[in-house]
């Protein structure tokens, strides 16, 4: 997954509306696979990008949505308790005392054979993209809940949650990176932790992974929590927890999740182009994305606010400028002047585009998840083009317009939008399996 979409204050949340039913079947057939990167519709979430741009070799395109970047100031505004001296997220300590230790693992019996690695897609029509309340997926919804582990490992959200604090006080990109994790994840195969398989072929290795990153946040959550409930939480449980504990600690809403999704035993990295939002795509582009998936253009908008937090590589809106005898000029005309120059200052280099630095995605309030984001589009400070085309558009920038106005308004909607991003193409009961370690499929 890339989807790249990302990504997005202050303790002033509010509390999250109810969720509201992920079912929307508006879902259209899987729009077949758009042709590999070009303009054509691909889908998913914005973030990466496939074709390199033109003129320099530049490096894969990595996406474009919110890499984490060392964010300036860490304002965080941490609505739990204070940080405590953790340790560093690669090696969680198998400290919490508080987690009991409840061996019952609902699942995975004896390890069966599972393909490993790379099953053959077998169908010429990827699986999911029909997601949405659909086949294979749909009846699994029911069961998914926000108290799966009660009984086998209560102190799940809590360990999440601590690791990815430890994490994002140590790096401050952390937060965005794990937002744009789980659109990757779920905009991919389904939220089923596919997007952390490593070895040939994997979703991992494809171009628009480069800007991936908090894979080892996860792995640490994951480690903590074998130690005090074995073999019993999903990769794909720990990855969306995360995400939104990430937000949390931003200063985002502290939504509400369902748990209980499996973990996939399929990861391909040729599923990725065409579930992914290129950061090229116009509206009417993403909208089809979203809407092959259940998404709605609401969704879009406010997914799209994940931006609110991160930060994004020159390469992937240099499209957005024209580079000429060793300088930059905005092509799009309604781009904030101040900020084009802002953008030229920051990726020029020696007359060309310096691909890998990064620029914080919401600029003034990059390391706050809150509502400048939307804010800075109706101002002409949108990074992406796909961020800045939402105000070219009357539906979505009257959304845009109305999330700018309301911080609440975003929050609530984030809150739902979150709930159909991370049910799609859910995994549970007797599908998939709960990984050992996240990165392989159980062997
Ligand atoms: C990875 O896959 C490619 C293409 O399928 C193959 O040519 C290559 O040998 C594989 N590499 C490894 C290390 O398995
Ligand atoms: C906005 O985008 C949606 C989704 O593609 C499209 O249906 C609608 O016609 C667009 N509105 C305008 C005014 O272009
Ligand atoms: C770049 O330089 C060339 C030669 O000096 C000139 O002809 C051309 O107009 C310049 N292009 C721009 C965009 O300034
Ligand atoms: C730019 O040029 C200077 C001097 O030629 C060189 O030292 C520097 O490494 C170059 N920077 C990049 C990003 O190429
Ligand atoms: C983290 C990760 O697996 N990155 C991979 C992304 O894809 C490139 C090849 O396109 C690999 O070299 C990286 O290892």
């Amino acid at each position: 997954m890339l989807a790249h979409l990302a990504l997005l204050a202050l303790a002033a949340s509010q509390s999250p509306l109810p969720v509201l039913p992920p079912s929307q079947s508006a879902s259209r057939p899987p729009s077949s696979a758009p042709a590999a990167r070009a303009s054509s519709p691909a889908p998913a979430p914005r973030q990466s990008r496939p074709p390199a741009p033109v003129t320099k070799p530049s490096s894969p395109p990595t996406a474009a949505a919110p890499a984490g970047k060392p964010s300036p100031s860490p304002r965080p505004a941490p609505v739990s308790p204070p940080p405590r001296p953790s340790p560093a997220p690669a090696t969680p300590v198998p400290a919490a005392p508080r987690l009991a230790p409840k061996p019952s693992p609902p699942a995975s019996p004896a390890p069966r054979p599972a393909p490993k690695q790379s099953p053959p897609p077998a169908s010429p029509a990827p699986p999911q993209p029909s997601s949405n309340s659909t086949p294979s997926t749909s009846s699994t919804l029911g069961q998914l809940s926000p108290s799966f582990y009660a009984q086998s490992c209560p102190g799940v959200e809590l360990a999440v949650r601590d690791v990815v604090r430890s994490a994002s006080l140590l790096d401050p990109s952390i937060p965005g990176k794990l937002v744009r994790l789980v659109f990757h994840d779920c905009f991919v195969e389904g939220c089923d932790a596919s997007v952390l398989i490593q070895g040939n072929g994997t979703e991992r290795t494809d171009p628009a992974n480069l800007s991936l990153g908090g894979f080892n946040v996860i792995d640490a959550a994951k480690r903590l929590l074998e130690v005090v409930c074995p073999a019993t939480v999903s990769c794909s449980d720990i990855i969306v927890l995360a995400a939104r504990d990430a937000v949390v600690f931003t200063g985002g809403p502290a939504v509400p999740v369902t748990l209980g999704r499996r973990d996939g035993l399929v990861s391909l990295a040729s599923n990725v182009r065409r579930n992914i939002i290129d950061t090229g795509f116009s509206v009417d582009a993403m909208a089809a994305s979203f809407t092959a998936k259940g998404l709605t253009l609401d969704d879009l908008v406010t997914l799209s606010g994940g931006h609110t937090i991160g930060s994004a590589h020159c390469n992937t809106f240099r499209e957005r400028f024209q580079v000429a005898n060793g300088s930059m000029t905005p092509v799009d005309g309604s781009m904030n002047t101040d900020y084009a120059n802002e953008l030229i200052r920051a990726c020029s280099a020696n007359g060309t585009v310096a691909a890998g630095t990064a620029v914080d995605c919401d600029a003034g309030s990059a390391s706050v998840f809150d509502n400048r984001y939307f804010a800075n589009l109706l101002d002409g400070r949108g990074l992406l083009r796909t961020d800045a085309v939402l105000v070219q558009n009357a539906t979505t920038r009257a959304k845009v317009a109305e999330f700018a106005q309301s911080q609440d308004g975003f929050f609530a909607s984030w809150a739902e939008s979150y709930a159909r991003l991370t049910t799609l193409g859910v995994k549970t009961g007797a599908d998939g399996e709960i990984r050992r370690t996240c990165s392989s499929v159980n062997g």
